[in-house]
């Protein structure tokens, strides 16, 4: 690691959090010192600002997230530390408590899917909890081929079909199958980190929405759902 990149990673803040802007860094920083502590404060104190656990996702965990994906990018931090920061994120989200809403009608049901063989489950996670929050109940699809996407949906027969993909090697059985899907007459809404790196790419499969975060994903199910 060069000296300059060192200084970089130690000069995040170690200050507490008074501002109104989410205390991204100061999330990150704690993750790359694997201090529980201080994540679990930065996280609550959030929470207790917003009172939303939508927020506390995509407002806090998905750009910490992120920003530690390019600290690794840039050579800053190795693998292991950042495979230690995604547990812990991982961690974070599954102890913050729920913050119901009831903004969907009772039995709402949505169908939501990884990409076979994608192991970045972390944000399709916190998409479930945000759209359980909403009151969506969320049925996990786990496919062993993207082709069994439209049976799993005619069988579930949910208002709403969502994939989330973090690692796609190639766009083309993910448009046949929400091809697929859409001849069923379900809307097809889409997420993950593969979709934010391409912006375009959700037209190109065909999608009937992309969410670029947590709390877009909800507003746009719940438009998919109504129409
Ligand atoms: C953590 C991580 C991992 C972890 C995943 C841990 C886990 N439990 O999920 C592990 C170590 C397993 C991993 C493995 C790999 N990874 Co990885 N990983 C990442 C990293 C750093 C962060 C991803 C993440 O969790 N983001 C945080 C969450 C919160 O963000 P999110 O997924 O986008 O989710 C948010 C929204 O998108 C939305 N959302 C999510 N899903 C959905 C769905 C719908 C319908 C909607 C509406 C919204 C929505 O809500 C969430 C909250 O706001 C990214 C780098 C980056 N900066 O993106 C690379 C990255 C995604 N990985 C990448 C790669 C290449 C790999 C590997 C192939 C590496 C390798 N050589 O082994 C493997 C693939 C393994 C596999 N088969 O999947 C690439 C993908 C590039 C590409 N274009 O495909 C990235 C972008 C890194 C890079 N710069 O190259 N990775």
């Amino acid at each position: 690691m060069a000296g300059g990149e060192f200084t970089l990673v130690r000069s995040l803040p170690r200050t507490p959090w008074r501002g109104r802007r989410p205390p991204v860094r100061l999330l990150v920083r704690a993750l790359l010192d694997g201090d529980r502590t201080e994540a679990v404060n930065v996280c609550d104190r959030f929470l207790a600002r917003t009172g939303r656990r939508v927020a506390v996702f995509a407002d806090l965990l998905h750009p910490a997230q992120y920003e530690l994906g390019d600290i690794w990018y840039r050579g800053m931090i190795g693998e292991e530390q950042e495979l230690q920061a995604a547990a812990l994120v991982g961690w974070l989200v599954d102890r913050l408590p729920a913050t119901p809403t009831a903004s969907v009608p009772a039995g709402w049901r949505c169908m939501l899917c990884l990409a076979p063989g994608d192991r970045h489950e972390l944000g399709a996670r916190m998409f479930a909890l945000a759209l359980e929050d909403d009151g969506w109940k969320v049925e996990l699809a786990d496919l062993e081929d993207l082709e069994d996407l439209a049976a799993a949906a005619e069988r579930a027969r949910p208002r709403l079909a969502a994939i989330s993909a973090g690692h796609l090697p190639s766009a083309v059985p993910l448009a046949r199958s929400v091809a697929a899907v859409r001849e069923l007459g379900l809307p097809v809404l889409v997420g993950g980190a593969v979709f934010n790196r391409s912006a375009d790419l959700w037209r190109r499969v065909g999608a009937d929405g992309w969410g670029a975060d947590a709390r877009v994903g909800t507003v746009l199910a719940r438009r998919l759902g109504r129409a």
